[in-house]
């Protein structure tokens, strides 16, 4: 009788080299998970970009050419050549410049590059809002009220006067707000259609617009999906990412103050549904607009990775840089929907060079010093060290400032003290703004929804006072400081009175941290 052997070769696919198409922190976060699953790491970089951290972090660097990033960062053919000079199997695009390009996930299969994310096809469908919000009605995901398609100016008009203003006019090519006019009323709609038109065509080479009903004061609450290549699709909770201005996250959290187990579940299965039917793969993000009743809307799918990812990582305990690798090699996810938890809080500041005392203008330049928080529960994944200097030809995100802990408050507490151990010297930053966010009663309560930021800004700051008074105890500590023999402030020892949570502790800190400096 003849016996049959079954034979299981176990082939071990993963790539021996990816090549990181991108800088800042996201180039570190990425090239720290190869190092850790063995994968040897290909940094590119601009002429300004000739000593930043990525590319002192990665195994190999390669300059990709000038400053502007349609010279470097975003020249397909450059990064291509890269890719088959230093060997690299696969391509990780990380979030903005290429990341969601079908073109560039195109052109990395047909040089037989793997693209770390989603297929062309799924990015394409997806990059046209018209398209997906088609596709998504076909799947059952509840949409914004309006239209599916591409509206002339009189389609628009007799749509607006069926859904009933306000209406929101939005570029198709659009997304993250670029190409976006609301209209209260019918008198003004025929002049921001012609302005929404001529903005898509200006910014996306396409005057397409469709048209929404306002949702008024949403929460944009987001769902992480991961999918791998073999039909297996969960996701990984939501995140709260309504602490925003003008239309750039800020503060970011999960889970959100809102969503229960019910509305999680019911979202997630939507987000599911949502990747399932657009042949998804890898990790993506399905945002809604959550109005005040908690009904969703869907609002688009981001194709990649996000800023914010690691809020979910520190709730699920997951690694969504090594999953994205392990999916992308054809393995299939390690888990099931049933075998995630979410566990705690977590919070993330978006730490920007920019003053917020001068309408958040950007502010390159040396950082002359810098003190990192760390301790329990806190991660910072930064972009950035003591002495570079900061170019003024990129998103002037620095860094990113997560933690954990077992609820929502103590999270808060958590930050706050993180904010306090944090100190960026030589250039302005945004962190004050995040002292006065988490003192601020309804972020406190978790009323927070897209205007919650702008309505914190447009309200006058705590007091003149208070400010001048926090100047010149500034100054106080730096001559004091800079005068002081070591001893006098050595040991870090400070009266118990100096250490009260206030505003001007870090200003403190700083003056004497400059003091001692200049000695
Ligand atoms: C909306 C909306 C209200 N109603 N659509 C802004 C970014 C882009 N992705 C979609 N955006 C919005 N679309 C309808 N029908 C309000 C916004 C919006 C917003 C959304 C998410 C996060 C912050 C926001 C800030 C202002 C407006």
């Amino acid at each position: 009788m003849a016996s049959s052997f079954v034979v299981t070769i176990i082939v071990c696919s993963m790539f021996k080299k990816v090549l990181i198409a991108n800088r800042g922190e996201i180039a570190v976060r990425v090239i720290r998970a190869c190092r850790e699953m063995g994968i040897a790491s290909v940094a590119v970089f601009s002429d300004v970009d000739r000593a930043a951290l990525h590319v002192t972090q990665a195994d190999e660097a390669y300059s990709i050419g000038p400053a502007p990033a349609a010279e470097s960062y975003l020249n397909i053919a450059t990064i291509l050549d890269v890719a088959r000079r230093s060997g690299a199997q696969a391509i990780h695009p990380g979030y903005g410049f290429l990341s969601e390009n079908a073109r560039f996930a195109q052109a990395c299969t047909d040089a037989g590059l793997k693209f770390i994310g989603p297929t062309a096809q799924a990015m394409e469908l997806m990059g046209s809002k018209t398209r997906a919000r088609q596709a998504m009605e076909a799947a059952g995901v509840p949409l914004v009220p309006g239209s599916k398609r591409g509206l002339s100016l009189i389609e628009a008009k007799a749509l607006a006067g069926e859904i009933g203003f306000p209406v929101m006019i939005k570029a198709a090519a659009g997304g993250g707000g670029k190409g976006m006019r609301q209209v209260g009323v019918a008198a003004e709609l025929e002049r921001a259609f012609a302005t929404a038109q001529s903005e898509a065509l200006r910014a996306f080479n396409d005057q397409e617009v469709y048209l929404e009903k306002v949702i008024e004061n949403p929460r944009h609450i987001e769902i992480q999906v991961l999918a791998d290549e073999h039909g297996n699709v969960v996701y990984l909770g939501e995140r709260e990412c309504s602490v925003q201005r003008r239309h750039q996250k800020v503060i970011e959290e999960a889970p959100s103050p809102v969503v229960d187990e019910d509305l999680r579940r019911r979202m997630g299965a939507v987000a599911v549904q949502a990747a399932k039917s657009a042949g998804y793969t890898n990790a993506g993000t399905v945002e809604f607009l959550v109005d005040s009743k908690c009904n969703f809307h869907f609002l688009e799918m981001n194709t990649r990775l996000q800023v914010e990812h690691p809020v979910t990582e520190l709730v699920t305990g997951l690694d969504l840089v090594h999953l994205q690798l392990k999916i992308a090699a054809g393995d299939k996810l390690p888990f099931f929907q049933d075998d995630i938890k979410l566990r705690g809080h977590a919070l993330e500041c978006r730490i920007y060079a920019e003053d917020p005392e001068n309408n958040f203008f950007p502010s390159p330049g040396r950082i002359t010093r810098l003190l990192r928080p760390s301790g329990p529960g806190v991660r910072e994944d930064s972009g950035v060290y003591e002495g570079w200097i900061v170019p003024l030809d990129y998103d002037p995100m620095l860094s990113k400032l997560i933690v954990s802990a077992p609820d929502r408050s103590s999270a808060v507490a958590r930050m706050r003290r993180a904010l306090d151990e944090y100190f960026v010297g030589g250039i302005k930053t945004n962190l004050p703004l995040f002292r006065r966010i988490l003192d601020h009663s309804d972020f406190l309560t978790g009323r927070i929804d897209t205007g919650f930021l702008d309505r914190l800004l447009a309200a006058p700051t705590a007091s003149a006072d208070v400010n001048g008074l926090s100047e010149i105890a500034a100054l106080s500590a730096a001559l004091f400081a800079a005068t002081a023999s070591p001893a006098a402030n050595g040991g870090n020892i400070r009266r118990r009175e100096d250490q009260k949570k206030t505003e001007g502790q870090a200003w403190l800190r700083a003056a004497r941290i400059e003091g001692t400096e200049r000695r």
